[in-house]
């Protein structure tokens, strides 16, 4: 068996809490005067919350002084957080546990690589923790996707070579982070979207282990 790492995204791949995410940044929109459109809410995907501001004020022709570009971003996570409180394994994605189950009974080292400062609590929430040996969020990383930056810590901190670890990600800049990073690429989404990873799946339901055996084997 060779040597290697998976690394999960987390937002759009293990759950979706890209909703969440919609329903907090529209909600700040409407209170600044503005729609947010669930459309545009694919630009946000991947995407740090800084990043995701300022496209955010882009969009409503928004100019925010220092102090009101910081209080609308703990507004955004404070509302980001009374949604996500609710969560429970029940938002787990389509067969994300048979593959995490596969990769545990055969011993293979799993990190989580995502851009979100919120990730080990929502992990926590939906019961999967126990499942990541090696966590890379938003809170470790300086530089976003497509930086691979976060791919690379999370390969280095499992110890294992880059060409050797599979990324999960369902974000374009994502795939273009691992495959900067020369790992394997697959994309869990649209293919047409995410036609520069080397897989491409709809969702984990279309995965076969036998597939994920020819990864590691
Ligand atoms: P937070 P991922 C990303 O998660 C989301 O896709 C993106 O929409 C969000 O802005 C980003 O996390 C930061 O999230 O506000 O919780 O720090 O797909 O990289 O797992
Ligand atoms: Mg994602």
């Amino acid at each position: 068996m060779k040597h290697t790492g998976f690394i999960f995204d987390l937002d759009g791949v293990v759950v979706d809490t890209a909703k969440y995410h919609y329903l907090a940044w529209k909600k700040l929109a409407n209170q600044l005067g503005f729609e947010f459109t669930i459309d545009q809410n694919e630009l946000f995907k991947g995407v740090s919350r800084k990043r995701c501001l300022e496209i955010l004020l882009d969009i409503g022709g928004v100019i925010a002084t220092q102090k009101q570009f910081d209080t609308w971003m703990i507004e955004k996570n404070e509302d980001y957080l009374r949604y996500i409180e609710a969560m429970d394994s029940s938002e787990i994605l389509p067969d994300v546990p048979k593959v995490l189950n596969y990769l545990k009974s055969n011993k293979i080292p799993i990190a989580l690589g995502s851009a979100s400062k919120n990730a080990r609590p929502i992990l926590e929430k939906v019961n999967l923790l126990s499942y990541f040996d090696v966590i890379v969020d938003g809170n470790h990383v300086t530089k976003a996707k497509p930086n691979p930056e976060v791919f690379l810590m999370a390969a280095e901190q499992l110890g294992i070579n880059p060409e050797n670890c599979i990324v999960f990600e369902d974000a374009v800049a994502g795939i273009q982070a691992a495959n900067a990073a020369k790992m394997i690429s697959i994309g869990i989404g649209d293919a047409k979207i995410l036609s520069e990873a080397k897989y491409n799946f709809l969702d984990f339901t279309h995965i076969e282990l036998s597939f994920l055996e020819t990864l590691i084997s």
